[in-house]
């Protein structure tokens, strides 16, 4: 996976991209990045990229012209890997597992991360394939949502995760939360671990982690306990 990441703050990436998972993911050759900045494509003396509002709303909006000079540049030099421009934008499709697990798919992405009050709707209009969300909530800008995408992108891609940390262990991956899990000591703080985990009994204690990771999505979220309980009921039924 090749990841070009346009943005106005390179530097926020650093620490990001050079630790972890997605380090050893690069070590490894599976995943790859450029970071440009695409103040780079101003023409001008002092490399504007923002500029006021049609219609008098309050605050600044990025320029088009440079951007679209970058993502052509960025389109270009990687059409031979079919990149996908993506926004990263509180008006975009929320980022779900399946989402990062279709992305994981991709050869390449170009993640644009706007600031000020966004950009102009013509590059959404033309330029962008899919705008992103990482929740209903407001960021000052879209690099650390970018960052998540990443994150979770790479997770997915086959190779990047050991034994250790391998996906289909993870919440989420089979559509529920994760059951409470414990470590040493048995006893903290006068709490036990409870007692089946102990047991060694491994038939009864992944009964238990699924009856738990049921309890938990239930009560925690009921919208995933739906969607799971209706995917389980059409599966069953197609048995027949
Ligand atoms: C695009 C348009 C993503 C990107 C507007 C980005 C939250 C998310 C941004 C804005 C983001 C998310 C700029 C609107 C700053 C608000 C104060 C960057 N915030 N912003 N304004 N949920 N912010 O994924």
């Amino acid at each position: 996976m090749f990841f070009e990441i346009l943005t106005l703050f390179p530097s926020m990436f650093e620490g990001v991209l050079s630790d972890s998972i997605i380090k050893r993911a690069c070590d490894k050759g599976l995943v790859s990045f450029r970071l440009v900045d695409f103040r780079d494509f101003t023409e001008d003396k002092h490399r504007t990229v923002d500029d006021y509002p049609y219609g008098g709303s309050p605050g600044m909006l990025i320029k088009p012209a440079p951007l679209a000079r970058a993502i052509t540049a960025s389109k270009d030099r990687l059409k031979a890997m079919a990149p996908k421009t993506v926004y990263l934008t509180p008006q975009g499709e929320l980022l779900t597992h399946d989402k990062a697990k279709s992305l994981s798919e991709e050869q390449s992405l170009i993640l644009l991360c706007g600031h000020y009050q966004g950009i102009d709707q013509r590059i959404i209009d033309h330029y962008v394939d899919l705008e992103i969300s990482m929740g209903d909530y407001v960021l000052s800008g879209g690099e650390i949502p970018a960052m998540a995408l990443i994150d979770s992108v790479t997770r997915l891609i086959p190779g990047v995760l050991g034994n250790n940390d391998s996906a289909p262990g993870d919440s989420l991956y089979n559509g529920l939360l994760s059951p409470p899990q414990y470590t040493r000591p048995e006893v903290f703080e006068n709490k036990r671990v409870p007692e089946v985990l102990i047991s060694g009994h491994h038939e009864n204690i992944r009964k238990w982690q699924k009856e738990q990771s049921i309890a938990m999505t239930k009560a925690k979220r009921p919208d995933l306990w739906e969607r799971y309980f209706k995917k389980q009921t059409e599966q069953k039924s197609s048995e027949f």
